[in-house]
Order: structure tokens, then sequence, then C-alpha cells
């Protein structure tokens, strides 16, 4: 196998052993690099100045977006908008077209298993316009069968709000059978891409998505640059979520023209080093290729899976089939704390998540409070997940339980 750590010098540099992808991903040495040679090269405030480091600043930006057209494949380049992340994404279709077009009686419907940032803002939306806020319920599995859809969804809905991935579950959802039910009753559908945009090849013209969000930083790019995509004709319709520099073609004592898309989305100083990192990660998944990357994951899932299985006192939450988790495994152990169980994993040298999640909803739903989670990326490798294994085996024993 290549040795895929190479190009990620903090992996190159720790010997920790990295299992916590979902929060974020590691960066390699080129999208480090795309952004110092950014600030050292071209430093300027982009789509201001008319004189030459202030137009290469904007030649970068620009090309960036364009780079993340081609990656998801939208029509536009007017419908990219480069936020902050994902839940800046969501947080400006909930502000901007949630509360302009979105009234009482009418409902929302958001999956149970979303990520809080994909849930608060419809909650909110709901709270401001009077709407009624209803879920899309899962089976223990992270499946939602055609039933559950065809109930939640109605005559009645408005917005749908999905994730594309379940950061607990790991599980691809039902994304167009969402799409076509919610279409076919005139609603709109936000996805949140977080968790595949990372492993998986998006294709939003295909998939007929109205808003789609991602962040960067899970996709070996940097933080603090996220996409929104959203479809022209809505993202035309739209009110600006925020106001101020940059977002206007004129401005009186009485008031302002907007820029057209999709600067009227992007208010202020924008993150171009941010955008031309995320440009570089773009190149860079590219270059290894998502086929390289999920073969790589599911194999390295499946070991991790069969493992686990093995250890008495240890339950994975979601799917039987490693194939439906996209490289998360949660997993909770009788009678022991996530907290510490992280703590003795990171006694062993191993970096994974514990608690919530970000997804208090699901937690419920599952009847669990919290639950440890190992995510993995095409560059682990199987001496990790044996650690891995071979460390979750030990934890009640050091917790003082006989096995
Ligand atoms: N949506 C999903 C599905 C996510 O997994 C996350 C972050 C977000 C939205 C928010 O992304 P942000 O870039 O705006 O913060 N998820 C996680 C996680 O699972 N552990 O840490 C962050």
């Amino acid at each position: 196998m290549p040795d895929y750590k190479k190009d990620f010098p903090l992996l190159v540099k720790e010997p920790t052993i990295y299992l916590d992808n979902a929060a974020t991903s590691q960066k390699p040495e080129c999208v480090l690099e795309a952004e110092k040679e950014f600030y050292v090269n071209h430093n300027a405030n982009p789509l201001r100045g008319f004189y030459p480091l202030s137009m290469e600043a904007t030649d970068i930006y620009e090309n960036a977006r364009k780079k993340v057209q081609q990656f998801i494949n939208a029509k536009s380049e007017r419908e990219i908008i480069f936020t902050r992340n994902t839940t800046e994404s969501i947080n400006l279709v909930a502000y901007s077209y949630g509360l302009s077009n979105i009234k009482k009686g009418d409902e929302i419907v958001v999956s149970i298993m979303e990520h809080h940032s994909n849930m608060l803002p419809w909650q909110m939306v709901a709270r401001n316009t009077g709407a009624e806020l209803k879920y899309l319920e899962c089976e223990a599995d992270g499946s939602v069968s055609d039933e559950t859809i065809e109930k939640a969804i109605t005559d009645k809905t408005k917005l749908v709000a999905c994730g594309h991935v379940s950061n607990v579950l790991g599980r691809v959802n039902p994304i167009d059978k969402i799409i076509k039910r919610a279409h076919d009753y005139g609603a709109v559908v936000v996805i949140d891409a977080a968790q595949s945009a990372p492993h998986m090849r998006i294709d939003v013209s295909a998939m007929d998505a109205d808003f789609l969000a991602f962040s960067g930083h899970k996709m070996f790019g940097p933080m603090g640059i996220g996409v929104l995509y959203g479809k022209e004709k809505l993202l035309n319709a739209m009110p600006p979520f925020l106001t101020g520099g940059e977002m206007i073609e004129s401005v009186t004592r009485e008031g302002a023209k907007y820029a057209e898309l999709p600067h009227k989305f992007e208010a202020g100083t924008v993150n171009a080093a941010g955008a031309a990192g995320l440009a570089a990660a773009i190149d860079f998944i590219e270059k290894i290729g998502f086929d390289v990357m999920e073969e790589r994951e599911a194999a390295l899932t499946a070991m991790a899976m069969e493992g686990l299985k093995a250890i008495p006192h240890v339950k994975i939450l979601g799917s039987e089939n490693p194939s439906e988790h996209t490289g998360i495994i949660t997993f909770v152990i009788d009678d022991v704390h996530p907290h510490d169980v992280s703590a003795i994993l990171e006694a062993d040298g191993i970096d994974v998540r514990a608690g919530h999640h970000c997804a208090q909803p699901l937690l419920a739903h599952l009847g669990v409070r919290s639950a440890t989670r190992a995510s993995i990326m095409y560059y682990n490798t199987e001496e990790e997940i044996k650690a891995l294994i071979d460390s979750v085996a030990t934890v009640r024993k050091r917790m003082g339980y006989g096995e």
C-alpha cells in the first residue's frame, strides 16, 4: 500500500493515531502551501482594487469558485457561495430563504439524524414564522423507509432539511427519494453534505438538490472556508443574509442596490487564502481519486467493525453492514462512559471523539446518552485499526470490570 500519510505534515511529525476525521481532516502539504502562497505572493483585498495584486487575489478567489462549481457539477459559478463553514451555509438559507418564504401553517421537515447545525436553524425558522417542525424518523440501523418519507413530506411541506451522510451513523440517506417526494409537493430541499463531500463524488445537478452545504476543513481544506450551493433561481429571489461592504452595486442615503450573484451573499472581506486552500484540496482529491479513497475506507471500516463487534459488551450504532458507514463507527461499551473510553484510547495514542456528537435528538431517539466515535480517512492504516481494536478490547478490564 502506498504511504498516503507522507502528504500530511502533521501525520508525519506526530506519532498519533488520528481517528477523528469526521470532526476535521488533516491537511496535505499542497493545501498549506496554497494558503501560504496567497499571503506571500498575492495578498491584497480581492474584488476591490484595480492594481495587479488585488486583481491576482481576485483571480485566485474566483478560480477557486470555478473549481468548486466543477467539483460538484453545478451549472454556474453564480450558484457557489463561499461561507465560513457548513453551519454558516445552512444559517444563510434559514435566515434568507426560510424567514421570507415560510409562514404559519407550513411545515418544515427535518431528519432526526441531523447534526445540530442542520436542526437549530430550522427550529429558529419555525419559531419565528409559526410554521410547524416535523421530524423524519429513522430506524435503529439508520434506514429511512419509503413509507416514513411519504408520511412526513406532504402538501403542507415547504422545506426539507436532510443530511447526505449522518455524522453519527455514517449511513448514506435516501436523498434521491426525499428530493423527489419534496419536489412532487413543491418543497425545497437543503442537503447537509458536510460528511459526504470528503468521501464521495457529489453531483448537485444529478441530485437536483435546491441547496447543499459543506465545509472545506473536513475535506483536506483549511478551516474558515465553506460552501453553499443554491439553484440560481432560488438564490436570485432571496434577500441578502449579511449586509455591508462588497455585496452592493450602489448605496444611497436611503438604501442600496445589491450586487449580482454570488457576491450578494458574500458581505465583507472574503477568505481568499481559504478559497485557494480549498481549491488545492479539490485538486488533491482528484489526484488521489475518490475511487481509491472509497476502497481504502471501505476496507478499513470493515476491518474495524469486524474487530469491534467481536469484543463483548461493545455495541456499534447504526447498520450491521460496514458498507453503510462511510468510515464512521460510533459505539458504546456497557457500563463505561464514552469519556472514559476516549481517555483510555488516548493513553494508547488514539484520537477519537466522545460525547453527543452535536446530534442529541438522534442519540435520544436511539436511546443512548453519549457514545464514542472512530472516523476513518483513506490515510489511516491497518496497523492503526488493529491498535484501535486492541485498545477497545482492554477498556472494561482497565475500568475494573472482570471482562
Ligand atoms: N453537519 C454535519 C453532518 C457535521 O458532521 C458537522 C460537523 C457540521 C454540519 C458542522 O460543520 P462545521 O464545519 O460548520 O462545524 N461535525 C462534527 C463532528 O461530527 N465532530 O466535530 C464536528
